[in-house]
């Protein structure tokens, strides 16, 4: 079957994402133009390492009548090069139709680099199928097509701007056939689009995207869609902010702890706001329970100034404080912070306040689930800060962001601080929260530590904290085995029962000397002595607890020492070697 409409997911430009992520947006699309009565297809070049002539390659074989993109701040170069190529290739029959976030900050400059026929702006579900309408179909003209942008001879003509969608219950649920290998990709949802509030440095508050969200049963009916497809998942909602709207909030977590909590078989994620969670402090431990494993709260920066400048007035950081640590103690295992470098007045001691901030997150109020990210303040078009950047004490250096990518490369300085200031501080930022992480594993209870393994195990979620056990091969071997089924972790064992048990070791790196053994490439070095280095070597997984001393008894026989001291001391170093991440037990 010839294809009508096919869409093309264009590879990002840095090596930043780890995970294939399904594209909502474009799935939405296609699904709608599918039920519409178009046949669609999909290519995802989002993997690295697409080359230009493979994707014209592509696209010759489906032979499309329109081709479309998405389009995002950082992909606007590659997509508007992309449709000149391909009006060049194929011709103007080949109808290149353009949507995506970038749509609604910077049409004009959409329009001005590529060959797009027509530019969605804003949602696309019913936009699409119209002008697909009008250019396959000759149902009417494009310009009685609400919320686009289309070409007329040289010029551009804007058509009567399109409502955001009240109905998204209306919507078919993104169709995952679209994508080749479904599997491969760690599924999202969105719960609800727009965003209620208006930082400055953002556009979806600004932009008239007012918030909407969708029946919490409409919500979890796609869960159990992705959860029958997938096993037990881990899920994204990628929802500018879970908690817009924390009453809903509150009942999906409701309907999602009453659906998945039984059977164990989700762990979501979502962004959230801290002042309304503040307001709601209910939240956590609804979140919690219901299965959340990873939240993402912009904290932004530890100054009061700058938080008042980006008009988030009620993200204070004692609030961050406050929220973080209610998370923390309720056991969500990952806290995942959001901070930027060279906001508006940004001086060297608003970024070392900064800096203080997210270590004190990191090893006092959250160690074990603080996990976080700085990027730069990167003005999109159509944010406060990129129309008045004086008003901000920002100047921007790059207007074009043509240096930007990622948001990973400093576009602005201030009144006191350089590119370059800026540029440095992110790194040293990156390096010493990094420390900060992990100067607290030694301290971390192992319950904490299980928890980061199981979820990647489970969910494959990688935690800041998984990610540094390898720092330590001791204790990444230890977690790799236990918890995997058969191997135990002392500590909820009796002592009898401790000593009804095999232990055996961690396979750990040794060093020997004289009488004396450590064990080393664990959170902290263990060194052991006589008895101690002598229960360590028996810990070959081949004797039991109670063997162990029954051995050493017979060792020291006519030394004095009694089989009750001897069964004492064993327990106490099979303790000790179990504390620090050296030895494990088998129950044969
Ligand atoms: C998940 C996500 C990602 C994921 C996956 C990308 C994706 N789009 O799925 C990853 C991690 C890869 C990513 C990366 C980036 N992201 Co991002 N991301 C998001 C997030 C949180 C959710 C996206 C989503 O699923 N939206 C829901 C769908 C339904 O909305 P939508 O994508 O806008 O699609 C609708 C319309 O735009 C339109 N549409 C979309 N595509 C198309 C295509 C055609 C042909 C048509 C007709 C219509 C159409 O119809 C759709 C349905 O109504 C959004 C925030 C948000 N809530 O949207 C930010 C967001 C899209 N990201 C953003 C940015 C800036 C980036 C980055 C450029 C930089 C960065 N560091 O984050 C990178 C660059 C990626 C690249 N090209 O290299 C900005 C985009 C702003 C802009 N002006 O470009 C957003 C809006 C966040 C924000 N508020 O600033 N992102
Ligand atoms: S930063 Fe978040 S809360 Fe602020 S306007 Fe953007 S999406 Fe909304």
């Amino acid at each position: 079957m010839s294809t009508d409409i096919l869409l093309v997911n264009l590879p990002p430009h840095e090596s930043y994402y780890a995970d294939k992520v399904p594209h909502l947006g474009m799935l939405y699309v296609m699904t709608s133009l599918s039920e519409h009565g178009y046949t669609v297809g999909y290519l995802d070049c989002a993997e690295r390492g697409v080359r230009r002539d493979q994707i014209i390659g592509k696209i010759r074989e489906a032979a499309p009548r329109m081709v479309g993109f998405s389009i995002d701040t950082d992909n606007l170069f590659s997509a508007g090069n992309m449709s000149r190529t391909l009006k060049r290739e194929f011709g103007d029959d080949l109808k290149i139709i353009f949507g995506g976030p970038a749509s609604q900050g910077q049409p004009d400059e959409i329009m001005r680099r590529s060959a797009a026929d027509v530019l969605v702006i804003g949602e696309g579900e019913y936009t699409a199928r119209e002008v697909a309408d009008s250019l396959l179909r000759g149902a009417g003209p494009l310009g009685e097509v609400e919320g686009i942008c289309y070409r007329d001879g040289d010029g551009l003509v804007y058509t009567k701007a399109r409502q955001p969608i009240d109905d998204l219950d209306a919507l078919p649920f993104p169709d995952y056939r679209f994508l080749a290998n479904p599997l491969d990709y760690k599924p999202a949802i969105i719960s609800g689009r727009g965003c209620p509030f208006k930082c400055t440095f953002c556009f979806e508050g600004r932009m008239g995207n007012r918030y909407r969200h969708r029946s919490p049963e409409n919500i979890v009916a796609e869960i159990e869609k992705l959860v029958e497809l997938y096993g037990p998942v881990y899920i994204s909602i990628n929802d500018d902010t879970f908690t817009s709207n924390p009453k809903h909030a509150l009942q999906v977590c409701d309907l999602l702890k009453k659906r998945f909590r039984p059977r164990k078989d989700l762990l979501w994620f979502a962004e959230v706001r801290v002042d309304v969670v503040r307001r709601y402090p209910e939240l956590v431990d609804a979140m919690v329970e219901s299965g959340a494993g990873r939240i993402q709260i912009g904290v932004e920066s530890g100054d009061e100034e700058i938080l008042r400048a980006y008009k988030r007035l009620n993200v204070k950081p004692h609030v961050v404080e406050d929220v973080v640590g209610r998370f923390h103690r309720a056991g969500l295992p990952s806290i995942y912070c959001g901070f930027i470098a060279g906001g508006p007045g940004e001086t060297p001691q608003t970024l070392e306040t900064t800096l203080t901030f997210a270590k004190r997150l990191a090893t006092e109020i959250a160690p074990g689930s603080f996990e976080c990210f700085a990027s730069f303040l990167t003005p999109l078009a159509g944010t406060e800060i990129r129309e008045h950047p004086d008003r901000f004490d920002v100047r921007i250096l790059d207007p074009d962001l043509l240096t930007s990518s990622n948001f990973n490369f400093p576009v602005t300085e201030t009144a006191t601080l350089s590119r370059a200031d800026i540029n440095n501080f992110r790194w040293r930022f990156i390096e010493e929260v990094d420390q900060a992480i992990c100067s607290t594993i030694p301290k971390l209870p192992r319950g904490a530590l299980v928890t980061h393994a199981d979820i990647n195990r489970r969910f494959g979620v990688t935690t800041a904290y998984f990610d540094r056990f390898d720092r330590f091969p001791r204790l990444r071997e230890y977690l790799k085995m236990v918890g995997a089924g058969g191997l135990e972790a002392g500590d909820e064992l009796s002592d009898d029962d401790l000593l009804a048990r095999y232990p055996t070791r961690i396979t750990a790196q040794t060093h020997m000397r004289e009488e004396t053994l450590s064990v080393l490439g664990g959170p902290t070095s263990l060194t052991l002595n006589g008895l101690g280095a002598r229960v360590y070597a028996l810990c070959s997984g081949k004797l039991s607890g109670a063997e162990i001393v029954e051995h050493l008894t017979r060792e020291l026989e006519g030394t004095g020492v009694s089989q009750a001291a001897i069964t004492k001391d064993v327990v106490e170093f099979l303790r000790d070697l179990d504390n620090n991440y050296a030895v494990m037990f088998k129950d044969f």
